[in-house]
């Protein structure tokens, strides 16, 4: 039997940033929990989903971009491998992502910061990427299938797999 490495990310980001729509592309069976928002669907508890890299599977894990539920954010975060830091590149980094950011450097959680909609007319990339100085940053479009894949298997490279000690 092929051996098989087990990675558990999370995927982190404001509202609307395009956590969900990263994770339905990188596996259009993905499964969501959502809500009527302003506007349009949010999410309110999670979305999950699969990806096999090689012998790597990978599994995703979206949380919800509202202030309000840190713990839920806490909850699907615990025993994570690694995490993504979805940021909307059409807006300027606010206190909120500046807050799971020094949540996720103060917990020690390896992560990649995935700047999204690189897309869209008056995406700015280069001045969140000044913000994240230091950090491993990957401009992307969670609507593009290769670039979001080459950027978590890029990610995943360098993550040590999932063991027993963590809490899942
Ligand atoms: N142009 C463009 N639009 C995007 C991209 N990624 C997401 N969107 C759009 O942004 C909106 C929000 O995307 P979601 O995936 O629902 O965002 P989310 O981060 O899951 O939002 P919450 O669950 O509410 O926190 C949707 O209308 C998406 O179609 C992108 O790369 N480019
Ligand atoms: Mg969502």
């Amino acid at each position: 039997m092929m051996a098989e490495e087990k990675y558990k990310i999370v995927v982190f980001g404001a509202f609307g940033a395009g956590k969900s729509t990263l994770i339905q592309t990188l596996d259009p069976q993905a499964k969501h929990i959502e809500a009527e928002g302003a506007g349009g669907t949010t999410t309110i508890a999670l979305d999950y989903g699969r990806v096999q890299l090689g012998e790597k599977r990978i599994y995703l894990y979206g949380t919800p971009g509202q202030e309000r539920f840190e713990f839920a954010r806490e909850i699907i975060g615990a025993g994570m491998d690694g995490a993504i830091l979805l940021v909307d590149a059409t807006s300027p980094v606010d206190e909120f992502v500046e807050h799971l950011h020094t949540s996720l450097k103060e917990e020690k959680i390896p992560f990649v910061v995935f700047l999204n909609k690189c897309n869209q007319v008056g995406a700015r990339p280069d001045a969140a990427q000044e913000h994240f100085a230091g950090a491993e940053t990957k401009t992307v479009s969670a609507k593009d299938r290769r670039g979001a894949r080459e950027g978590l298997e890029k990610f995943v490279g360098r993550l040590r797999p999932h063991t027993a000690e963590k809490k899942a």
